[in-house]
């Protein structure tokens, strides 16, 4: 479906650069109406016969879709995108500004890209412009400052512990009945943009001014009874929505979100004669709860983490997503034998306080030095210690293992004599991380089909917002994963979520299995499962497809299975 996606950006973009360029509002309309068509679209806009059967699709927009779907490439986006300075359109990634302003600031002032628009800044060249006060010019400069810093997108692991001490401090305020987070964070994405809290309360003043004088909050950019909006220092920005109580589902329906979702939900409204929006469900009484709207809309209470118009209305039975509670195992954590910073013990008593049956140690390979990986002669060793300690211990299950690094070539970092003395075989990617796709394809495949290999560790290697990985042929891999029965791993890391989402999705469709694990070098890296929970969820995940959900001795079955 990433041709509807695909398309409705390239629309989305080019009714951004008309309006930058100062076109017609009616051009600017015809393509953003066709870019809201494509995303509203249920089915393969390549499956549909007739373009112009999609409401808001003209002749000359069907036309174009056509020319992409044949040639992969659009005539008229490529020309207007090469008629504006190409920086343009990353300055419209400043918060608050729009096509208006950007256009304003690279005709009056000459800015053409994110280093241009700083300097215009600092010279004071704004400070002479129309509808350019200081308030304004100093917002856009804090609003840079978080754009040349961090990019415009924070990590969950970030953005959720910051969002639940939010709402624990406001939680304590007179008046409060309902708090909760929304949004993107609320759908569990591996970044966020922003922190949506909504609330009602009986005293709204009380809760805005304690929002707005958190001890964390740089900038107050709104203040009011129903809606405040802040930066903090971290430059982070927090939107709280103050809302009647009768009114909280539907608000907190509608933002969560995802927008793609919303309009799906609102269209099957529509069909219904009922009107959803922010604020209610109309004509019935429902609007207090989700479950209340969606089950006046003939729906099961669907998970937030699925509300991304990737077919959650469209199924009998949503399945039976995978939770924290369904993790009995960690398959993949490091000990002080490698770059850990835990005992085999230690580890072993962090799994059985988190009630595991079972816990892998899967120190680096030979050729991670700066990890201080394992030569074969320690390795044996650790095996040795490993061995002994699970003895020692009744309470769970020890597994000898190792995450052995996948070389370029897709050769593994052992031999497979000393790999065919290991309990669990985790293989990953470590090195090389910039070659061809073509390459990563053949080297992954290359692990999948080892018959010692259990789990890929981190397919890609992608450390979010720092770099992107491997770009393998994702699809080949699956089948390859669901053919030799080799589990593709969800890395709980926030700052690795790898497999993502969408090609879990993929995986889960495939019939592969997946391992959520925490790679744990230090105690605390135990809390970031709830992200690969999270992952998991979007990816339609159930604990069925997850080796860490088998029971004990299913989990061993599966490791013997070669
Ligand atoms: P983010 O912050 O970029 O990570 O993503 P979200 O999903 O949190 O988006 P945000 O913060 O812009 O808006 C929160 C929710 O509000 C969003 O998920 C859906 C809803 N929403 C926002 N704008 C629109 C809109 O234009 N149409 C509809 N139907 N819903 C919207
Ligand atoms: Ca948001
Ligand atoms: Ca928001
Ligand atoms: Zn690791």
């Amino acid at each position: 479906m990433s041709t509807n996606t695909d398309l409705a950006s390239m629309f989305h973009t080019m009714a951004t650069i008309l309006e930058i360029k100062g076109e017609s509002g009616f051009k600017v309309n015809a393509n953003t109406k066709v870019a809201r068509a494509l995303e509203d679209l249920v089915e393969d806009v390549a499956s549909i016969p007739d373009l112009t059967s999609i409401p808001g699709v003209g002749k000359s927009s069907a036309t174009k879709i056509q020319n992409y779907l044949k040639t992969g490439q659009m005539i008229e986006f490529e020309a207007l995108r090469n008629s504006i300075p190409s920086g343009l359109l990353d300055v419209m990634r400043v918060q608050g500004l729009g096509p208006k302003k950007v256009r304003q600031l690279w005709q009056e002032a000459d800015v053409i890209d994110i280093a241009t628009l700083r300097k215009a800044i600092d010279d004071g060249r704004l400070d002479t412009l129309p509808r350019m006060g200081k308030k304004t010019i100093e917002n856009i400069s804090e609003a840079l400052a978080f754009v040349e810093t961090s990019g415009n997108r924070t990590r969950i692991g970030i953005a959720m512990p910051l969002a639940e001490s939010i709402i624990q401090s406001l939680q304590e305020q007179p008046g409060i009945t309902n708090i909760a987070f929304a949004g993107s964070l609320r759908r569990g994405k591996e970044t966020i943009g922003d922190i949506d809290i909504l609330a009602s309360t009986e005293n709204p003043m009380a809760l805005s001014d304690a929002f707005c004088t958190m001890n964390n909050v740089a900038i107050v950019q709104a203040k009011g009874e129903t809606k405040c909006s802040v930066r903090l220092e971290s430059g982070m920005q927090v939107d709280l929505r103050v809302v009647d109580k009768s009114k909280f589902g539907a608000a907190l329906l509608y933002f969560t979100g995802s927008k793609e979702h919303n309009i799906i939900l609102r269209e099957r409204a529509i069909k219904q004669h009922k009107k959803l929006n922010e604020y209610e469900l109309e004509p019935s009484n429902t609007s207090d709860t989700e479950e209340a709207i969606y089950a006046d809309l003939g729906l099961p209470f669907l998970p937030p983490e699925i509300r991304e118009n990737r077919g959650e209305l469209l199924c009998d039975q949503i399945p039976n997503l995978i939770t924290l509670q369904d993790i009995r195992s960690d398959l993949h954590c490091h000990t002080t034998a490698s770059d850990g910073h835990m005992s085999i013990e230690e580890l072993a008593m962090h799994a059985i306080a988190r009630g595991y049956h079972t816990i892998a140690v899967t120190d680096h390979s030979q050729s991670q030095g700066q990890a201080n990986g394992l030569k074969p002669k320690r390795l044996l060793q650790h095996i040795e210690a490993i061995h002994t300690a699970n003895a020692a211990i009744d309470a769970i299950t020890i597994l000898a293992g190792s995450e052995v690094d996948i070389l370029q070539d897709g050769t593994l970092d052992y031999e497979d004599e000393l790999l065919a003395k290991l309990d669990i075989v985790v293989a990953s990617p470590h090195a090389a991380l910039s070659q061809s796709s073509s390459e990563a394809t053949a080297r992954l495949l290359k692990a999948i089909e080892h018959p010692l290999v259990h789990i890929i560790g981190h397919p890609t290697g992608r450390i979010i917002n720092k770099r992107k990985g491997l770009e393998p042929d994702i699809p080949a891999l699956i089948a390859a994963a669901a053919q030799h029965n080799t589990a593709l791993e969800i890395n709980a890391n926030s700052y690795r979520l790898d497999l993502r989402d969408t090609h879990l999705k993929a995986a889960v469709d495939g019939g592969a299995m997946l391992s959520i694990n925490t790679d744990s070098h230090r105690p605390v890296d135990f809390e970031q499962l709830r992200y690969g929970i999270l992952t998991g969820r979007r990816g339609w995940l159930t604990p069925e497809k997850c080796v860490n959900c088998f029971t004990h001795d299913k989990l061993i079955a599966w490791l013997r299975r070669n």
